[in-house]
C-alpha cells in the first residue's frame, strides 16, 4: 500500500520529525541539584530517538484546521513524555522485561528498576506540569476552553479508560487469567495503543477549533489506525528486523503473549492492517479539511519497518 508513497514524502518526514524535536525539546526537564538521576534517566529516555508520531499528529491536525503552533506545542510535549513514560514503565522486568528499546539501552538497564520506576512517575507528572502550562498561557475565554479540553483528551486516552486499562487487560491475559478472544484482543489494542494515537489526532484539532464532527471523526480514525498500528507491531515482532526495529523480535511468542497473529493468523493479520488502514482514510476524506501529508503518514504506517 505505501509502495504508492514517493521520495518526497520520506524526505518530508524527516524535515517534520526534525521540526517536532525542535519543537518538544524546550520542555524538557532540567536537572535541579539532588534529583539529578531521576532528569538525567528521564531525558535520556526522551532523547533516545522514537518517531514521535504522536507529537506529529498533533502538528499536522493543528495545521489541518488552521490552529497557532505555540499554544501546540506544550500539548505535544506532554504527549510524547506520557508515550515516552508507558515504553519505560513497559520495559521494566516486571512487565515485558525489554532490555533494548530504540536501539539503545532500555531506561532499567541504565539506571536501574528503582530509577526506572521513578523516570516513569517523573515523565508522567512533567507531562501535566507541562500542558497546565499551556492553560495558565492563554490568552482569552475561547483559548482557554480549548486547551481545558485538551488537557482531558490527553488524561482520559493515557488512564484506566485508555493505554493503562488496555494495560492492565494485556497483563491479565499474559498471566493466563483472562482467556484469549477476539473481544480483549480488540479491547487490548484500541486502548492500550490507540488511544494515544486519538490524543495525537484530536488534540491538534481541539486547539485550532474544528467541528465537533471532525474531533469525533479523528477519533474514529484513531481506533482504525491504532489496530492497524498495533497488528504491524505484531508482524515486526515475528517478520522485522531487529536492527532496524532497535529492539529484539520474537518477544511476543517468548512470552506466550496474545497478539492479532495468534488470534487471527498472519494472513489475516497482513490483510486487515490494509483494511483497518482503508477504513481510516475514508474517514479522513470526510473530514471538513484536508492534509495530504498526515494521510500519507497513515498509508506510510501499513509498512513501517520500525
Ligand atoms: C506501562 C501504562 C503502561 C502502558 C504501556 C506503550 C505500552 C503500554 C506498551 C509498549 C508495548 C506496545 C506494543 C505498545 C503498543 C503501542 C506501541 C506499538 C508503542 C510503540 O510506539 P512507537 O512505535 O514507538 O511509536 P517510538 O519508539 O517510535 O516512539
Amino acid at each position: 500500500m505505501s509502495a504508492q508513497l514517493s521520495h518526497e514524502f520520506f524526505d518530508e518526514l524527516k524535515e517534520k520529525t526534525a521540526r517536532v524535536n525542535a519543537l518538544i525539546e524546550p520542555f524538557y526537564p532540567e536537572k535541579g541539584s539532588f534529583n539529578a538521576e531521576v532528569v538525567e534517566a528521564m531525558n535520556y529516555s526522551l532523547r533516545a530517538g522514537g518517531k514521535r508520531l504522536r507529537p506529529m499528529f498533533i502538528l499536522e491536525t493543528l495545521s489541518m484546521y488552521g490552529g497557532d503552533v505555540r499554544k501546540a506545542a506544550p500539548f505535544m510535549a506532554a504527549l510524547e513524555m506520557i508515550h515516552t513514560y508507558s515504553l519505560v514503565h513497559d520495559d521494566l522486568p516486571e512487565m515485558d522485561n525489554d532490555e533494548y528499546r530504540r536501539g539503545l539501552k532500555t531506561t532499567w538497564a541504565v539506571y536501574g528498576q528503582g530509577m526506572a520506576v521513578l523516570a516513569g512517575d517523573g515523565l508522567l507528572n512533567y507531562a501535566y506540569e507541562t500542558a497546565a502550562g499551556a492553560l495558565a498561557a492563554a490568552e482569552d475565554e475561547t483559548g482557554l476552553r480549548r486547551a481545558a479540553r485538551a488537557l482531558s483528551i490527553l488524561a482520559g486516552n493515557a488512564g484506566i479508560s485508555g493505554m493503562v486499562g488496555g494495560q492492565c487487560a494485556d497483563l491479565m491475559s499474559e498471566a493466563g487469567r483472562r482467556p484469549e478472544s477476539p473481544e480483549l484482543l480488540r479491547y487490548i489494542h484500541t486502548n492500550k495503543t490507540a488511544r494515544m494515537i486519538a490524543s495525537g489526532l484530536t488534540i491538534g484539532a481541539v486547539l485550532a477549533g474544528a467541528p465537533d464532527e471532525d474531533v469525533r471523526k479523528l477519533d474514529s480514525i484513531a481506533d482504525a489506525v491504532g489496530i492497524a498500528f498495533q497488528i504491524r507491531d505484531d508482524l515486526l515482532d515475528v517478520e522485522g528486523d531487529a536492527a532496524v526495529l532497535g529492539k529484539a523480535t520474537g518477544q511476543d511468542a517468548l512470552d506466550g503473549k496474545m497478539t492479532y497473529i495468534t488470534v487471527f493468523g498472519m494472513d489475516k493479520a497482513k490483510e486487515d492492517v490494509v483494511r483497518y488502514t482503508e477504513e481510516a482514510l475514508v474517514l479522513f476524506d470526510a473530514l471538513t479539511a484536508s492534509n495530504p501529508f498526515l494521510r500519507n503518514l497513515l498509508i506510510s504506517l501499513v509498512d513501517r519497518d520500525r
